[in-house]
C-alpha cells in the first residue's frame, strides 16, 4: 500500500497558495501532493472541503496556578480536546515560574501535567517571574538550548511583573541565546493606582476592570517594551494587543526597521467593554487583560491584521468556570473586580471566528487566514516547516473545513472545561469538521476519535524572527 491515508478531492490552502490536489500520508507525514496518488488503507473523500494546515494556537494558558482558591477550568486533556474540535493540531501553553522556583523544576512539573493527557501536539513557552542571576545565568540558557526557545515576561500582575532592569536582563539572555521574548505590556503601577482609586470610590463592579486598565496603560507599556528591546537590540513579540494606540506603537517601530512583532486575539475583534456591564456578575465572563475596548479599537485590530502589523492571531485561552466558587464567582471576586480571575475561554472558537469574520466576510484572504493562525506561529516559534504548512515532508497536521457550514456558537457545542463561551449566539460561516494530527484523525466528521495520549511534546528550534536573514531552518 503506497499510503496510509489519502485525502482525495479537496482544495488545499497554504499561506501563499490555494490549489486542488490530493494528499498522500505515510508514517504521519505528508508523502505526496498530486493527482491519482494510487492506493491507501484509508481513502477519504473530501470533495467540497478545504484542507488547511492545522491551527497552531501559540498563546494558551493551561492548568496554571491562578491564586488562592482559584482553579483553571481546563487541564491538558480538556484544553487539547477543545482545541482539536476548533481545528487546531498544536498548542503552545506556558510553563509558569513563580518567585523562588527553579525553572527546570517548573518545566518538569508542566511536562508531568501534560504527559499522556494531550489529544494534539504541545510545546511550552516559559514565563519568567524570577529574573535571578541563577535563572538568567544558567537555567534559562540551558532550557533555550533544550528547545524552550521563547519566554513571556509580564510588566504587570502581582508576583509576575518585572522591573525595567529585569526586563533588560531577560532580553539580554534572549539576545545571547537566540530566543524570542513575548511581552505582556500593561503598566503595573498605573493599574494599581487606578484600582485603588476606583475601590475607594466604591466602584467595584466587574465592568470597572476595564476602567482600571485603560488604553494609555497598554500604550505606555508597549512603547516601553519596544524601547527596552531596541536598547538591547533583540526581537520582541507584543502579545494580545487590544487597541489602535498600541498597534500604532508597533507599526512605528516596524517602520523604523526594528524587529517588533504583534499578536491580537478574538476578544479584541468581537467584544467591547460594554460586555463587562452584564447584570449581576455576568460581566465577569468577559474579564481579561488587556480588557476588550470599543468599536474603534476593534477596527484598529482588523487593520493590524490586514496590514501585517500583527503576524499572529492567537486565543489567549485562559478559561475559568463562571458559576463556580473556584472561578469567576469566587467569594472575593464578588467584593471587587480586582479579585475576578483574568481570562476567557477561546481555543475552540478562535479559528471559526477569524474564518467567518475575516475570510467569509471578505476582510482577509484565505491565505492570510492560514498565515495568521498557523504558518506564522510555526515560523515565529521554531516549528517551521515541520508544522504550519502543507508540504511534502512536513507533519500531516491538517484541518478539514466546510467553508459553507453555518453554525451559531453556543456553549453546548464546546468541548473544554468552562461552563460558558464569551461568544454565545454569534453566527459563523465556515467550520472545521475534522482534525488530523501527524496523520491520525483526532476529530472526524465532528466526532472525537483520537486518544488522550495521542499528542506529542515537540522540542522547538530557534524562532525564524530571532535569526539573521537567510538562516531560516531548511528542514526537519
Ligand atoms: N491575561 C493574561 O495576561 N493572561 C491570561 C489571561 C488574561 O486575561
Ligand atoms: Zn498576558
Ligand atoms: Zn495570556
Amino acid at each position: 500500500m503506497a499510503f496510509d491515508t489519502i485525502l482525495r478531492g479537496g482544495t488545499i490552502a497554504t499561506a501563499s497558495d490555494t490549489f486542488a490536489c490530493d494528499i498522500g500520508i505515510r508514517d504521519g507525514r505528508i508523502a505526496a501532493l498530486g493527482e491519482k496518488l494510487g492506493d491507501a488503507k484509508d481513502i477519504v473523500d473530501v470533495t467540497g472541503k478545504l484542507l488547511l494546515p492545522g491551527g497552531i494556537d501559540s498563546h494558551v494558558h493551561i492548568a496554571q496556578p491562578s491564586g488562592p482558591g482559584i482553579v483553571m477550568a481546563d487541564d491538558f486533556a480538556l484544553a487539547t480536546r477543545s482545541a482539536a474540535f476548533g481545528g487546531n493540531t498544536m498548542v503552545l501553553p506556558f510553563a509558569m515560574q513563580q518567585k523562588g522556583e527553579s525553572l527546570r523544576e517548573v518545566v518538569a512539573a508542566y511536562h508531568k501535567k501534560a504527559e499522556g493527557r494531550c489529544y494534539i501536539d504541545v510545546s511550552f513557552h516559559l514565563i519568567i517571574a524570577d529574573a535571578s542571576d541563577a535563572v538568567l545565568g544558567q537555567e534559562l540558557p540551558a532550557l533555550v538550548h533544550d528547545g524552550y526557545t521563547s519566554f513571556k515576561v509580564f510588566m504587570t500582575y502581582e508576583g509576575l511583573a518585572l522591573s525595567d532592569m529585569e526586563m533588560l536582563n531577560v532580553m539580554s539572555v534572549a539576545r545571547e541565546t537566540g530566543a524570542l521574548v513575548m511581552v505582556h505590556a500593561e503598566n503595573y503601577d498605573a493599574i494599581r493606582f487606578l484600582t485603588d482609586r476606583l475601590e475607594r470610590a466604591g466602584k467595584t463592579a466587574p465592568h470597572y476592570h476595564a476602567a482600571s486598565r485603560p488604553i494609555p496603560v497598554e500604550r505606555e507599556a508597549t512603547h516601553r517594551a519596544i524601547s527596552l528591546a531596541e536598547i538591547v537590540d533583540v526581537p520582541v513579540m507584543i502579545v494580545h494587543v487590544s487597541n489602535r494606540a498600541a498597534m500604532e506603537e508597533i507599526r512605528r517601530a516596524q517602520q523604523r526597521g526594528l524587529k517588533v512583532y504583534g499578536e491580537t486575539c478574538p476578544q479584541y475583534l468581537l467584544l467591547t467593554e460594554k460586555d463587562l456591564e452584564g447584570l449581576n456578575m455576568e460581566g465577569t465572563k468577559y474579564v481579561c487583560s488587556p480588557p476588550p475596548r470599543d468599536k474603534e479599537s476593534q477596527q484598529a485590530c482588523w487593520e493590524g491584521l490586514q496590514q501585517g502589523v500583527f503576524s499572529l492571531f492567537s486565543s489567549d485561552h485562559c478559561p475559568f468556570r463562571y458559576d463556580d466558587p473556584q472561578g469567576k464567582m469566587n467569594p472575593k471576586g464578588r467584593t471587587s473586580f480586582r479579585w475576578v480571575p483574568n481570562g476567557i475561554p477561546g481555543v475552540e472558537t478562535r479559528l471559526p471566528i477569524l474564518f467567518s469574520e475575516g475570510v467569509s466576510k471578505g476582510r482577509i484572504t484565505l491565505n492570510d487566514f492560514v498565515a495568521l493562525t498557523s504558518t506564522n506561529h510555526a515560523k515565529t516559534y521554531g516549528l517551521y516547516p515541520r508544522k504550519g504548512t502543507i508540504a511534502v515532508g512536513g507533519d500531516a497536521d491538517i484541518a478539514i473545513w466546510d467553508p459553507q457550514r453555518k453554525v451559531t456558537i453556543s456553549q453546548s457545542l464546546m468541548h473544554g472545561g468552562s461552563d460558558y463561551t464569551p461568544y454565545e449566539g454569534i453566527d459563523v460561516t465556515g467550520w472545521p469538521v475534522s482534525t488530523m494530527v501527524r496523520g491520525q484523525f483526532v476529530v472526524r466528521d465532528g466526532k472525537l476519535v483520537g486518544k488522550e495520549n495521542a499528542g506529542a511534546y515537540v522540542a522547538r528550534g530557534k524562532s525564524d524572527l530571532a535569526r539573521p536573514a537567510g538562516t531560516q531552518t531548511a528542514g526537519r
